[in-house]
C-alpha cells in the first residue's frame, strides 16, 4: 500500500447521486450490479476520468447509460477502474457488473460467509470488494438494495434503511428491496442475508415515531438476546434525553454473527455484531460481558447520529466519530451504573492500553496525518484517548456551553462529512473560548508528563506549586509544544476538610480546574491555614502522567477523606503501584521483599469500609497488572522479576487481612436469582477480589475447589477456575475442573473462548506449550477470529512471563502464529502483532530475541500491508 497524507485531500471529481445494487446471492458465485449516477463536479476538467477504487475484483460487465463501455476507455487494474470519455455536464449512468465468492473470504471484508449466513464489512475500505466505487467517507449517496437469494438457504435478506417489499420468484429464489433515504457513505453499506431467529420489540421515539427493533441470532440462541434488547431501548431513551437525539428510521436491527473482526459494525438500521457482545445469559456470561454488551450495543447506536449523520471527510478524522462515540458510550454505562466505578475502570483501561501506544513505537497523534493502511489506526489513541480528549472538552466548557457546542455540531453538520477542525469550531462558537492550543491533543503524540512539586510557607499562609510539563518525542514528532492540560486539583487539609484560598495567581482556575498552559508554572494559593496535601487530577481530568512526590501519610489521607472518590481510588492505587516498583527492584537484586504497611492498612481500611459501594472497594483490591508495572518501571524489564515483587505483595496482604477477606467473602455472598444490575455486579467482585486473596494465602486448592462447585452463574465459575488454573496449574483438582468446564461448554463456543483464555494467562514459561497444544484441541479454530485472539491473542497480550520467557520461544512462536494468519486474515494478524508493541522496554536478551522475531516477520515473503505496516513501525 502506498502511504497517504492529509495534506492531499481533495473532493471527488465526479458527484455521486443514486446507488443501485442488487445482488444474486451464492456462496461461490455471487453477482453484483451497481448502477451509479454520477455528475461532473463544477470546475473539474471536461477531460478527467472517473476513478472508481476496487480491491481483488472480478469484473463481468461495464457500461455507460446501458451502452457497453469500449475497452478503449477504461482500464481496470487491481486497485481502480478509470473510466475516461464521460459527459461533460450531464449525469450519467454507469452499470458495474462484477462476482464474487463469500464463501472463500477469509478476510472477513467485504462480502463474506459466517455460518452459512451472508454478511458484509465494509469500514474501512471493505465495499470496494464489492464493486468498483469512490469508497470514501466524503461520498455521501442514497442506496436502493435488491436482494436474490435461495429462500430455503437465506429465508432473511436484510439491507440498510427501511423495506420497500419483496416476493417470490418462482423458481426457488426469492427477492427483498431495502431503501435508505439518508445519504451515506460506502462504508456504512450492509446486506446480511441467512436463516437467523429473531427478537422483536418496539420503541417510541420523543416525538412519536415508532420504531421496529430486531436482533436477529442463531435460532435456538433468542433468550440469550434479551439483555441486548434491554440494553438498547435505554440507550436510545438516554440518547434523546442527554443529547437529544432521535432515531430517524422505521426500523433498527442488529445481526450477531459469529466470525467478525472486531467487535462491531454500525451500519445504517444494520448494526452488525460479533456475537460475543449480543449473547448474553447467567449460566454463559459474566458481568464484564453484560457491562461490555450494554456499552457496544449503546456505541453502535450512538454512531447513528455521531458517524453516520455527521461522517468523517476522510479517515484522518476516524476519531471524529469514534472518540466522540467513546465519549458518548462512557457517559451512558455512567448514567446506566456507578459513575465513580466505570471512571476508575476506564483510566485502567486507558493506561494500560492506551499509554503503552503511546510510549513505544506505535505512537501517533489522535488525529494522525499519515497512514499506509487504515485499518492499522482503529487504535486505542483514535478511540480512547479521542474520547478522553472530548471529556477534556466538557470539562473546559462546563457542562451547558459543551451541551450547546454539541447542539450546534448537530445543527450545523448535519448530513456532513466532516473534520475536526469543524468539531472544535462548534465549541468555540458556542463558548467563545479560543481552543487553539487545546487543539494540541489532536496533533502531538504522546503521553503528556507534568511534574509537580509543593512548598507550603506558614507565615505568609501560601502554598506555592510549582507545575511543569513536557510532552515525550515519538515517532516523527521530536518537539512538542506546551498544551493547555484541564488539571483538577483539591487541597486537602490535615483534618481531611478541602482548603478554600482565598486567591490564586499563576494560573486560571474555574472551579477546581487548573489550566496549565505553558511549559512551566508557578501557582500561588493564599489563605492555605496549615500545609496542604495536594489531590491532583480529580477524576482523571486530563490523560497525563503525574510524578509529585507524596508520601504513604499524604497519600492515605486521600484515600480516606478526598470527596472525588476516583480520587481515592487513585491514591491507594498510586500506593500500590510505587510499592510493586520498589518489589520488582527488589526482587531482581535477590534482596528480601518488603511491603508498606501502610499500604496494607490503606487496603484492607477500603475493603472493610461498609460505606463504600463494593464495586469500588473491588477495585481497590485489585492491584495494578504486571504490565503497568513495567509501564511504570519504563525500561530494561525484566518480566520475571516483576511477577516476582508482585507476588510477593499479594502474599503480604493477603496475610495480613484473611479475617477481612474471610468476612467479605461471606458477607458478599448473593441468594436468590441471578441479576445482572451493576449493584449485584459489584458484590460479586469484591466476593471474589477477596477470594483471590483467601485462595492466595493458602497452598491448597480446596477453597477453589469448593467456590468452583459452588458457582450458579459464569462470573463466579470462571472466577474459580482461573484462581484454580493460575495457582494451581498442575493440581488434580484443576486438571478435573477444566476438563468438566470444557463439557459442559463445548457447544458453546464463546464459553470456550474464556476457557481458552483461562489456560493461556496461566504464569509462567510453560503455558506455552500448553497454548500449543490447546492449538491442536478440536474446539480451536483458526480461522475463527474470537478463537485466535483468546487464545493467541491473549498468551500475547496478557501474559507476561508465559510469552515473555527469557529464551525468546514465545515471539518465535508469535511470529510463526502472525505469518499464519496473516495469509488468510491480514487485519487479524496486525492487530495480534501489536502485542509486541513495547518490545524496546525489554532487557536486553528479551528485547534481543523480541527484535529477531519481528525480523523474521519483516522479512518473510507475501507480507500484508497490514502486518508489514506494523512490523516496520516496531523496528524503526
Ligand atoms: N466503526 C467500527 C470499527 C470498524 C473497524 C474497521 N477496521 C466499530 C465501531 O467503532 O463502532
Ligand atoms: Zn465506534
Amino acid at each position: 500500500g502506498q502511504i497517504v497524507h492529509l495534506e492531499d485531500y481533495r473532493p471527488t471529481d465526479f458527484v455521486l447521486e443514486r446507488v443501485d445494487l442488487t445482488f444474486e446471492l451464492d456462496p461461490r458465485e455471487t453477482k453484483v450490479e451497481a448502477r451509479l449516477i454520477f455528475h461532473r463536479r463544477e470546475g473539474v476538467s471536461p477531460s478527467a476520468p472517473l476513478v472508481l477504487d476496487g480491491d481483488e475484483l472480478t469484473m463481468t460487465g461495464l457500461l455507460l447509460d446501458q451502452v457497453d463501455i469500449p475497452a478503449a476507455l477504461y482500464e481496470a487494474t487491481d486497485e481502480a477502474l478509470i473510466i475516461r470519455g464521460l459527459p461533460e455536464t450531464a449525469p450519467f449512468e454507469i452499470t458495474i457488473t462484477t462476482v464474487l465468492s463469500p464463501e472463500t473470504n477469509t478476510k472477513l471484508m467485504g462480502l463474506y460467509r459466517t455460518s452459512n449466513v451472508y454478511c458484509t464489512q465494509c469500514e474501512a475500505e471493505g465495499f470496494r470488494r464489492i464493486t468498483y466505487f469512490p469508497d470514501r467517507p466524503d461520498v455521501l449517496a442514497v442506496y436502493t438494495v435488491n436482494i436474490i437469494a435461495d429462500k430455503a438457504a437465506a429465508p432473511l435478506l436484510l439491507s440498510n434503511g427501511n423495506y420497500l417489499g419483496g416476493a417470490d420468484m418462482g423458481d426457488g429464489r426469492h427477492f427483498a428491496s431495502w431503501f435508505d433515504p439518508h445519504p451515506k457513505p460506502s462504508y456504512l453499506f450492509a446486506l446480511v442475508a441467512g436463516d437467523l431467529g429473531v427478537v422483536e420489540d418496539r420503541f417510541t421515539t420523543a416525538s412519536g415515531r415508532e420504531v421496529a427493533l430486531k436482533i436477529y441470532v442463531e435460532h435456538g440462541k433468542e433468550p440469550r438476546a434479551a439483555y441486548a434488547m434491554d440494553a438498547l431501548k435505554r440507550a436510545m431513551k438516554w440518547d434523546e434525553e442527554v443529547f437529544g437525539r432521535e432515531y430517524d428510521l422505521d426500523i433498527f436491527m442488529i445481526v450477531a454473527v459469529s466470525d467478525f473482526n472486531m467487535g462491531a459494525m454500525e451500519n445504517k438500521g444494520l448494526n452488525v455484531f460479533n456475537d460475543k457482545y449480543v449473547l448474553a445469559d447467567p449460566e454463559t456470561a459474566t458481568d464484564t460481558d453484560y457491562a461490555n454488551i450494554e456499552a457496544i450495543i449503546a456505541h453502535e447506536y450512538f454512531h447513528n447520529w455521531t458517524g453516520n449523520r455527521i461522517t468523517c471527510r476522510d479517515w484522518f478524522q476516524l476519531c471524529l466519530k469514534e472518540g466522540l462515540t467513546v465519549y458518548r458510550d462512557h457517559e451512558f454505562s455512567a448514567d446506566m451504573r456507578s459513575r465513580t466505578v466505570k471512571r476508575i475502570a476506564e483510566v485502567r483501561h486507558l493506561k494500560s492500553e492506551q499509554f503503552p501506544e503511546d510510549a513505544g513505537p506505535l505512537a501517533h497523534p489522535v488525529r494522525p496525518t499519515k497512514y499506509r493502511e487504515i485499518n492499522n489506526f482503529y487504535t486505542t489513541t483514535v478511540y480512547e484517548k479521542g474520547s478522553e480528549v472530548t471529556r477534556m472538552i466538557a470539562t473546559i466548557l462546563g457542562r451547558d456551553l459543551f451541551k450547546k457546542g454539541m447542539d450546534l455540531y448537530f445543527e450545523r453538520h448535519d448530513g456532513q462529512a466532516v473534520t475536526i477542525e469543524d468539531f472544535v469550531a462548534c465549541f468555540e462558537a458556542a463558548s467563545g473560548r479560543d481552543l487553539a492550543q487545546f487543539s494540541l491533543w489532536y496533533h502531538q503524540a504522546g503521553t503528556p508528563l507534568v511534574t509537580a512539586s509543593g512548598s507550603y510557607d506558614a507565615g505568609k499562609q501560601t502554598y506555592t506549586l510549582s507545575l511543569e510539563q513536557s510532552v515525550p518525542p515519538t515517532p516523527e514528532q521530536s518537539a512538542k509544544a506546551p498544551m493547555h492540560i484541564p488539571l483538577r486539583l483539591g487541597l486537602l487539609l490535615e483534618d481531611g476538610t478541602e482548603a478554600t484560598p482565598t486567591a490564586v495567581s499563576g494560573a486560571d482556575i474555574t472551579g477546581d480546574v487548573l489550566h496549565l498552559t505553558e511549559r512551566k508554572q508557578t501557582v500561588v494559593f493564599s489563605g492555605i491555614p496549615s500545609r496542604p496535601v495536594p489531590s491532583f487530577n480529580r477524576g482523571f481530568s486530563a490523560p497525563i502522567n503525574l510524578h509529585f512526590e507524596q508520601g504513604a501519610r499524604d497519600r492515605a489521607l486521600i484515600a480516606r477523606h478526598e470527596t472525588d472518590l476516583f480520587a481515592r481510588w487513585q491514591a491507594l492505587n498510586t500506593m500500590a503501584l510505587d510499592n510493586l516498583v520498589k518489589a520488582a527492584a527488589e526482587a531482581r537484586r535477590g534482596q528480601p521483599l518488603t511491603c508498606d504497611d501502610a499500604l496494607i492498612d490503606g487496603l484492607l481500611a477500603a475493603a472493610a469500609e461498609d460505606r463504600l459501594e463494593p464495586a469500588f472497594r473491588s477495585q481497590v483490591l485489585s492491584l495494578p497488572s504486571e504490565a503497568d508495572i513495567a509501564r511504570e518501571i519504563g525500561s530494561n524489564n525484566d518480566p520475571d522479576a516483576i511477577q516476582a515483587g508482585r507476588q510477593a505483595v499479594l502474599a503480604a496482604i493477603a496475610a495480613a487481612g484473611s479475617n477481612t477477606f474471610a468476612q467479605l467473602v461471606d458477607r458478599m455472598s448473593l441468594s436468590g436469582p441471578f441479576r445482572p444490575d451493576a449493584e449485584s455486579a459489584g458484590r460479586r467482585a469484591l466476593r471474589n477480589a477477596a477470594l483471590s486473596y483467601v485462595v492466595y494465602a493458602d497452598d491448597r486448592p480446596e477453597k477453589a475447589t469448593n467456590a468452583f462447585r459452588a458457582a450458579n452463574n459464569m462470573t463466579d465459575l470462571s472466577h474459580a477456575l482461573t484462581l484454580l488454573a493460575h495457582r494451581f496449574p498442575d493440581a488434580d483438582e484443576t486438571v478435573d475442573a477444566l476438563a468438566s468446564f470444557k463439557k459442559r461448554f463445548a457447544d458453546n463456543a464463546l464459553v470456550i473462548d474464556k476457557w481458552f483464555a483461562i489456560q493461556a494467562t496461566i504464569p509462567g514459561a510453560a503455558t506455552l506449550d500448553r497454548v500449543r497444544a490447546l492449538m491442536s484441541d478440536p474446539l480451536f479454530n483458526a480461522n475463527n477470529p474470537n478463537r485466535v485472539r483468546s487464545l493467541v491473542g491473549t498468551f500475547a497480550f496478557a501474559n507476561a512471563t508465559g510469552f515473555n520467557r527469557a529464551d525468546g520461544e514465545g515471539y518465535r512462536f508469535l511470529a510463526h502464529q502472525i505469518l499464519d494468519i496473516d495469509a488468510r486474515n491480514p487485519q487479524l494478524a496486525a492487530r495480534i502483532l501489536t502485542s509486541m508493541r513495547s518490545w524496546r522496554s525489554l532487557e536486553k536478551v528479551r528485547s534481543g530475541h523480541a527484535r529477531s522475531a519481528l525480523e523474521g516477520i519483516a522479512g518473510a515473503a507475501n507480507l500484508s500491508a497490514d502486518v508489514s505496516d506494523i512490523v516496520e513501525r516496531m523496528l524503526k
